[in-house]
């Protein structure tokens, strides 16, 4: 039967490099690869290239110990892992160029009885295209190669727990494809795995991040019927969570970063006569931040109309959800773009209290800019804006819900 003695992980992103460094833990010996050199002297040095709680400490006791090296090229292994992105190309067309070129990288050392698998975000049909490339490449390993499609649903912030404790979804080719594939993962996950094929664990993935998006679209939807309407929204949705059957997520200023914000793109992609709630909610959390940037606009104007001066406007938050620091498809940092566009820049300041420093924008304390500023923007319900004790005095622009209660 099969080992696992030796793995080769393609893509050492923000999936790739956490796996690769629990399996090391659990004396896996691992294989990193990535194009870019920086990253892998950055790793093979012991250090990280990327934030992520707990993750510095795994990579350097990994490397010490011999279990992890990282280069540019895979080496020979019995299993290979392809985790590297699908951007977009075009309008939102996935882009499985990279998946493509990591399965042509290791096509030319695979061998008989080997475990093939990509956790990559894909559409659905990849692993079988990816089965036909290697088919066409290496017709004598035709059958005899395990093939699995096995994404991750790691929440970025929580990667280490959550690559041990989330349950997992497999799906193989054929049935003995998942058997090896589980027993891979068994390694190191300590939950259930649940085992299907490899179109329906494609499309599960997609179907998560989508159905997070049309929860969040809903919320955002009703942020904008209850401005209109006067409502307290917050309160609206915490009186309708009071229900038994009824859990509505919180509105804020636009869904960011790089997977709820892009995996629905990938169904509608593909199936864009049936896919119209799931579009629809793209549209929906899209235009709620250009709604904020508008909304912080108006006030602008409003203040400069009825006080003949310039408000001073604090951006709170520019990151892409709260207590992080990545700014990846932050809509918070779109709007604070936007509202920076054709002004004096010393009206407008820039807070992220997970940020040192940022090659563009001049960042102010949070404290401070909550003392300076004539109109306060809540962008991102970081955990440092709840300690501010409301101000009367301030407009007060809540869109994430800092003073919901
Ligand atoms: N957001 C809201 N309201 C909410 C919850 C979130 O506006 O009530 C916003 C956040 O501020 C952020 C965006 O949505 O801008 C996405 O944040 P998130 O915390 O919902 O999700 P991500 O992108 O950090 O991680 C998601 C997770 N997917 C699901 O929860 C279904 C994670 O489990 C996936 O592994 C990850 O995508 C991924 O890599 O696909």
């Amino acid at each position: 039967m099969q080992n696992f003695s030796r793995v080769t992980m393609i893509g050492m992103g923000y999936i790739g490099l956490p796996t690769a460094a629990l399996l090391a833990k659990n004396k896996i010996k691992v294989h990193g690869v990535d194009i870019n050199q920086y990253v892998v002297d950055t790793i093979n040095k012991g250090e990280i290239h990327i934030i992520e709680p707990d993750l510095k400490e795994y990579v350097f006791e990994a490397v010490k110990e011999g279990y992890l090296k990282v280069s540019t090229k895979p080496e020979i292994s019995d299993v290979y892992v392809i985790v590297v992105p699908t951007p977009f190309k075009g309008e939102h067309e996935p882009d499985i160029s990279y998946v493509q070129a990591a399965t042509n990288s290791i096509i030319p050392l695979l061998k008989e009885n080997d475990l093939y698998i990509i956790e990559s975000t894909s559409p659905v049909g990849t692993t079988e295209k990816m089965q036909a490339l290697i088919n066409e490449k290496r017709p004598e390993l035709k059958d005899k190669i395990y093939m699995a499609y096995c994404p991750e649903r790691v929440l970025p912030g929580n990667v280490m727990y959550e690559l041990e404790n989330n349950d997992r979804v497999i799906g193989g080719i054929n049935e003995d494809s998942s058997k090896l594939a589980a027993k891979f993962y068994r390694t190191f996950v300590k939950s259930e795995l649940h085992i299907t094929n490899s179109k329906t664990a494609e499309m599960c993935k997609l179907t998560e991040n989508s159905a997070r998006d049309v929860q969040i679209a809903f919320a955002n939807e009703l942020s904008l019927i209850c401005d209109k309407a006067g409502i307290n929204v917050w309160e609206l949705i915490e009186l309708a969570n009071k229900h038994p059957r009824i859990n509505i997520l919180q509105p804020g200023a636009g869904v960011g970063g790089h997977c709820i914000a892009v995996d629905p793109w990938f169904i509608v992609s593909d199936y864009p006569m049936e896919s119209r709630i799931i579009g629809k909610a793209r549209e929906v959390n899209n235009y709620k931040s250009f709604w904020v940037a508008e909304k912080i606009s108006k006030a602008k104007m409003d203040f400069e109309l009825k006080n003949g001066k310039k408000p001073i406007v604090a951006c709170m938050g520019i990151a892409f959800k709260p207590d992080i620091d990545d700014l990846r498809e932050s809509p918070a940092k779109y709007i604070t773009q936007k509202v920076m566009q054709s002004e004096n820049n010393g009206n407008i300041l820039v807070v992220e209290p997970n940020i040192k420093e940022h090659g563009v924008f001049k960042l102010t304390d949070y404290n401070e800019a909550y003392e300076k500023a004539d109109i306060i923007a809540f962008l991102v319900a970081h955990k440092e804006f709840k300690t501010l004790k409301y101000r009367e005095d301030k407009q007060i622009l809540d869109f994430c819900g800092v003073f919901k209660k």
